[in-house]
Parts: C-alpha cells; structure tokens; sequence
C-alpha cells in the first residue's frame, strides 16, 4: 500500500485524531485559547506527526477531507469543554495552502459551523504568511469573506515569507504568530531579537495580536516580554496533548 493509500483509509478508519496546545496569554496569566493539530495513528507503525503526512496530503490532495475532519473534530471538541463547563475559548485550526484555495472553503466553514453548534467568533484559523501572499487579490476577496463571517484569522509563521507590508495592512486579519525559527536562538543571536520587535511593532501599528510559538526556556520568555510580547505558545507552557490531558491545561497559571 502507498501512504496515500493508507492515509484514504485513515480518514474512513477513523485513526486521525488530535492534540491540542494553549495558547498562553501572558500578562493575564490565563490559557486564551488552544491550537488543534493532527495526528494519525496506524495500527502498524502508531502515532505518525503530521510533518510526515501533511505534505503527500497536500500533494495528493487529500488535505482537502483531512482538513474537513480537522475543523469539524476541532469544534465538536471544543462544544464538549464547553458543555464541560470549561471557558469559553476559540480553537485554532491550521489551513493548508491547497484548503485555502478551494472554491466552496467559505460555504464548508459556514456548514461545519451549523453542523457543529459553534458560533464563528470561537474559530481561529491559521494561514501561512506564504500561502496569503500568492495571488493577492483572491487572497483578500476570500479573507472578507471569512472575516465577514465573524471567524478569526491568524498569519501563522510569521517572518519566513515576504509579506508585503501594504497587503498586511489591507487584509482582515487578526493576529500574527511568530515563527518559531526568531524564538529559538533569540537568546545568543541579537538579529532574531530585532526581527521580533521590529514584528511586534507592526503588529502593534495595524492594530494586530502577536503570538510568540516555540516558548521552550524560561530565559527566552523574559527576552520576549521585554520586547512587549504578552501571548506565547511552547513546550515551556505545554506540549500538544490529547484532550483527555486537556484538563490541566485550562488551569490558570501558578
Ligand atoms: O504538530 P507538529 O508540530 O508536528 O506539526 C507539524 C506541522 O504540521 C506544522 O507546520 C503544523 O502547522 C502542521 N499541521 C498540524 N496539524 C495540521 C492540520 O490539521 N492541518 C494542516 N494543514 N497542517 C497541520
Ligand atoms: O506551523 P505551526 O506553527 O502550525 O506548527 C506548530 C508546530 O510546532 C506543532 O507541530 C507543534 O508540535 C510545534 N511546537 C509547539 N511548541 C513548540 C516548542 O516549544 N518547540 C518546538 N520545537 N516545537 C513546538
Ligand atoms: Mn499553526
Ligand atoms: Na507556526
């Protein structure tokens, strides 16, 4: 069987689940909202990371019912926390460049939505910097359209591409998240340091949200915060859990 094989019948099997990772708001010391990401687990070779399967799923196209498994699973959990009695928070969804790009995208969040109970406002979706910079003009049309809806829209990566600053400014969005890669070593590299105040500045001018991801160190939480960064994601705070180890999660911080 090739893997595209196997992923079709990971989709009918029922073996994609996911985890979810809060979002940490920092200054409020609260979870302010939680990233779903996908995995799957084969019977034969257990949990696989999406950096594996996402890819061919794109390619072959498949991210298109995978990514509709995605969101509905994402706000049917989400209903359920809330029916738990949990805060009410938006979950984040990831959407491919190929998702994106799909004539009837706007009409399946609007059915997802009904199916699932979920007022729009309580859906993020994140979207590359990349995939937001490709054919501009249908980028923006599409974008009003789901920002009109009420659904939140964050530029995940932030940083990697080569975002043109007069679209960002035009474009109904949100929130920037900042890559991972300016985190990392922005401990020992003062550029990475500069490129995420000179972010936090824009953002803070186009009256956007900043997310900071990939928080592992204590030390690079405080660079962050000295550098006006108040929403962080990370190992440092939590990694990615199954929703049955949510419940720690929505705890306030200590
Ligand atoms: O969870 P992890 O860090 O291994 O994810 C690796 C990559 O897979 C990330 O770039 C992430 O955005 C992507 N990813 C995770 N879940 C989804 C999903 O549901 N849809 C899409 N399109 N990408 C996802
Ligand atoms: O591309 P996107 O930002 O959606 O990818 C999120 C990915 O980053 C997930 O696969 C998640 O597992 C991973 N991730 C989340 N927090 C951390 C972290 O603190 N360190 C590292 N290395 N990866 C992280
Ligand atoms: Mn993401
Ligand atoms: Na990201």
């Amino acid at each position: 069987f090739t893997l595209e094989n196997r992923l079709r019948q990971a989709i009918d099997g029922g073996q994609l689940l996911l985890h979810y990772q809060p979002l940490i708001d920092w200054p409020r010391r609260t979870v302010c909202g939680m990233e779903a990401l996908v995995r799957w687990s084969d019977p034969e070779r257990g949990l696989i990371e999406p950096g594996e399967f996402i890819p061919i799923a794109e390619e072959t196209g498949l991210i298109v019912p995978v990514g509709e498994w995605v969101l509905a699973e994402a706000l049917r959990q989400n209903r359920e926390w809330q029916q738990e009695g949990r805060p009410l928070l938006p979950i984040s969804v990831n959407l491919s460049p190929r998702q994106f790009r799909q004539k009837d995208l706007v009409e399946t969040l609007r059915r997802i939505l009904l199916e699932t109970g979920q007022p729009a406002r309580l859906l993020e979706l994140e979207i590359t910097e990349t995939t937001l910079m490709q054919d501009i003009d249908e980028t923006r049309d599409k974008l009003e359209e789901i920002a009109a809806m009420g659904v939140r829209l964050a530029i995940d990566d932030f940083g990697t591409g080569y975002s043109s600053l007069s679209y960002l400014k035009r474009f109904p969005v949100h929130k920037l998240k900042v890559d991972q890669g300016f985190v990392r070593d922005l401990t020992v590299d003062p550029e990475d340091a500069a490129i995420v105040t000179a972010i936090i500045g824009l953002a803070r001018s186009l009256g956007l949200d900043t997310l900071a991801e990939g928080v592992e160190t204590a030390e690079q939480l405080d660079i962050l915060r000295g550098l006006g960064c108040e929403k962080f994601q990370g190992y440092l705070f939590s990694r990615p859990l199954p929703p049955t180890l949510a419940d720690g999660i929505f705890s306030p911080l200590p």
